[in-house]
């Protein structure tokens, strides 16, 4: 029977730099001889990456807050059932850049969802499933921001506020703080080198304790 691969999650505000640190991680888990899957939220299949298009597209029409919920998590769904389980199933390991925390964090800390409401939905689409390790980035916001706002035009999260985000930041740091052991908080405001040796021997770690 083959062992299922590890669900692995990268979390954070914008820019903090989870999409390049799920590179590194994927690098050292290569390195460890592990293979590795990475994927994205909202996204990771055509149909999902097709509502993700309509999820941060600028528009004239005001979004409303359910809309925004469900399409998240349509395309989990889709995601979920078509990449990540049968990916996990084969022994690949599957790092995704944001899942279902975003969700509480964005729309339950952000938009003002209820987080039961979250919940809800989170059993409906995902039952039990939850990632196995969460590497959540954490810097002020305003470092992210700094980071990220060199690309031109914002998308319709970008266009937000910065007491969103920072509502945002809070929510991330609250879920950390309920479950230690789940989450590695990396503090993702020190240069670059050391936040990827960082991620990286986090990422050696598991892979030697996945062979005992
Ligand atoms: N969203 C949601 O609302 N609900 C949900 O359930 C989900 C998502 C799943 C798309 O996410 C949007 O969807 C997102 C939340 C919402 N909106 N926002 N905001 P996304 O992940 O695609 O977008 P993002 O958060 O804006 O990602 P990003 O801007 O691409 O940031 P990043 O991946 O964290 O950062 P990066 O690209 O790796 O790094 C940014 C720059 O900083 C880059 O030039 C790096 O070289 C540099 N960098 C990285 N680390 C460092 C350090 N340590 N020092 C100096 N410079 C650094």
């Amino acid at each position: 029977m083959m062992e299922p691969g590890l669900f692995i999650t990268f979390e954070g505000t914008e820019g903090v730099g989870k999409s390049t640190q799920i590179q590194v991680a994927a690098r050292a888990l290569e390195d460890a001889g592990v293979p590795v899957r990475v994927t994205r939220e909202p996204g990771g299949t055509p149909m999902a990456e097709a509502i993700r298009e309509l999820l941060l597209s600028p528009r004239d029409e005001p979004v409303h807050e359910t809309t925004e919920l469900l399409l998240m998590f349509a395309a989990r769904a889709q995601h979920l059932e078509t990449l990540i389980r049968p990916t996990l199933a084969r022994g690949e390991w599957v790092l995704c850049d944001r899942f279902t925390d975003a969700t509480f964090a964005y729309q339950g800390g952000g938009r003002g969802v209820a987080e039961s409401r979250i919940a809800q939905l989170e059993t409906l689409v995902q039952g039990e499933f939850r990632p196995d390790h969460v590497v959540l980035l954490d810097a002020p916001v305003d470092i992210g921001m700094a980071r990220a706002r060199h690309r031109g035009e914002l998308d319709r999260f970008e266009q937000e506020k910065l007491d969103f985000f920072q509502r945002i930041r809070q929510c991330y740091r609250d879920r950390a703080g309920r479950d230690p052991g789940r989450y590695n908080l990396v503090d993702a405001t020190r240069p670059l080198a050391e936040v990827s040796g960082e991620v990286s021997g986090l990422m050696q770690a598991l892979a030697a304790s996945s062979r005992r």
